[in-house]
C-alpha cells in the first residue's frame, strides 16, 4: 500500500474515532488468532519465598484486619490484573491459631486447597470441614463461609477463585454475614458421607451445579492413586490422572473451574501435551521439573505454577509425585471451545 492511501485511512480512523468507531480492518487479526495467543506467561512461586513473607503479614494484621489474609500469585505477563490465568485467580491464605476470617458470601466461586497445618477449619453454611494437607474444600458462589484455626500450628492454604470470569460477566455481589461466623450447624464430614458414598438421599433435590460434597480428603484421594498404581494403565500424557467430580451429575465438582490430581511415578516423563486450558499446578508430593516451551521448573511440594493455554509442556518426575491442578476446563467443555493436542500429530 503506497504512502498516500496509508495516510488517507489513517485520517479516516481518526475522523470516526471521534464517532466511537472503529475500522475491523486494522483490528482483525489481533481479535482473532490463528491459535491462543496469551498474556499469561509461564511462571512458578517456591513456597519457601512465600511462606515467611505471608508469616510477617502475620505480625502485620489479623486476619480479621485483613478479612482474608492473603498473598496474591500475580502472573507476571498481567501485572496488576490480579489472575494466574486470563481466567482464574490464586493466592496464598494463612490464618494463625485462634484467629477467625469473617462470614462472608459472594458469587465468585472458591476452594481451599490446603498446603501446611492440621486442624483450621473452613465452615460454609455451617458445616465445618476440618482441613489436612492435600484436602480439597469448596466454597460454591453464594454460600456463607467463614475460617477458623483451633490448632496452634499457622494454616497455609491455596485459593483458587474463578473472579476473573465474573468481573468478565460483570455479575459480583458480595455481602458481609452480620456477625463474624455464621452459626455452625452441621458437623465434619456430613456432606462426604451423605453424598459422596456412592449413595445420595433418596429425595435429594439438584439445587446448584456445584457438587453437594463440601470437602474431598486427602486420604481419599491419595487412596484412589495407590489403587490405580497398581492396577497399572499409566496415561503417557497424564500419568495417572484424576478428577474432582460432583456424584450428582459426574460432571466437574465446580462449573467454573475443574480440578484434578494426578500421581507420576518415580522416574516418569509425560509426552508433550498441551490443551486450552490455562492450568494452575500445586505439588502436594515429590520433586520434579516441567518444561514448558523452552523453560523449565524445577519444583518441590507446595510449589506453585502455571501452564498457559496451548503452551506444550513434560513433567519429569524424579521420585514419586502427586500433583494438584485446576483450570478453566469445564466452562470451555460448556462452550465446545476446549481443545488438546496429545502429540500424536
Ligand atoms: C475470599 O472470600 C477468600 O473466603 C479468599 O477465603 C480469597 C479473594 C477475593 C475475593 C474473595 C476466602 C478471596 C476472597
Amino acid at each position: 500500500m503506497d504512502e498516500a492511501r496509508k495516510a488517507e485511512l489513517a485520517n479516516y480512523s481518526d475522523k470516526i474515532g471521534e464517532g466511537n468507531l472503529v475500522p475491523l480492518w486494522d483490528r482483525l487479526r489481533s481479535l482473532v488468532t490463528p491459535e491462543p495467543k496469551s498474556p499469561c506467561q509461564p511462571h512458578l512461586w517456591r513456597y519457601d519465598a512465600i511462606r515467611p513473607v505471608l508469616l510477617e503479614a502475620g505480625t502485620l494484621l489479623t486476619a480479621k484486619e485483613a478479612e482474608r489474609r492473603v498473598l496474591i500469585l500475580e502472573n507476571p505477563g498481567m501485572p496488576g490484573e490480579s489472575k494466574i490465568t486470563t481466567s482464574l485467580y490464586a493466592g496464598i491464605q494463612l490464618i494463625m491459631p485462634g484467629e477467625i476470617a469473617p462470614a462472608h458470601k459472594h458469587s465468585q466461586a472458591a476452594f481451599r486447597f490446603i498446603i501446611e497445618g492440621n486442624g483450621a477449619y473452613t465452615a460454609v453454611d455451617g458445616e465445618k470441614s476440618y482441613m489436612s494437607k492435600g484436602d480439597l474444600i469448596l466454597t460454591p458462589s453464594g454460600r456463607w463461609h467463614d475460617h477458623g484455626n483451633e490448632s496452634d500450628e499457622p494454616t497455609f492454604w491455596l485459593d483458587g477463585l474463578d473472579i476473573p470470569i465474573v468481573q468478565f460477566l460483570d455479575a459480583s455481589f458480595f455481602e458481609h454475614h452480620s456477625d463474624d461466623e455464621h452459626p455452625h450447624v452441621i458437623e465434619d464430614g456430613d456432606s462426604v458421607a451423605m453424598y459422596g458414598s456412592g449413595m445420595m438421599p433418596v429425595d435429594f433435590e439438584v439445587q446448584s451445579p456445584t457438587s453437594p460434597v463440601v470437602k474431598y480428603p486427602y486420604e481419599r484421594t491419595r487412596a484412589t492413586l495407590n489403587k490405580m498404581k497398581k492396577a497399572g494403565n499409566l496415561d503417557p500424557c497424564h500419568g495417572l490422572k484424576l478428577m474432582y467430580v460432583n456424584p450428582v451429575d459426574g460432571k466437574s465438582a465446580m462449573p467454573t473451574m475443574g480440578a484434578f490430581m494426578q500421581l507420576l511415578p518415580s522416574g516418569f516423563e509425560t509426552s508433550s501435551y498441551r490443551s486450552t486450558d490455562a492450568t494452575v499446578y500445586s505439588v502436594v508430593e515429590g520433586r520434579g521439573k516441567t518444561k514448558v516451551g523452552e523453560r523449565v521448573f524445577e519444583w518441590g511440594p507446595n510449589d506453585t505454577f502455571v501452564v498457559p493455554s496451548w503452551h506444550h509442556h513434560q513433567h519429569f518426575a524424579g521420585d514419586e509425585c502427586v500433583l494438584f491442578s485446576y483450570s478453566d476446563r469445564p466452562v470451555q467443555q460448556a462452550l465446545g471451545l476446549w481443545r488438546e493436542d496429545r502429540g500424536n500429530r
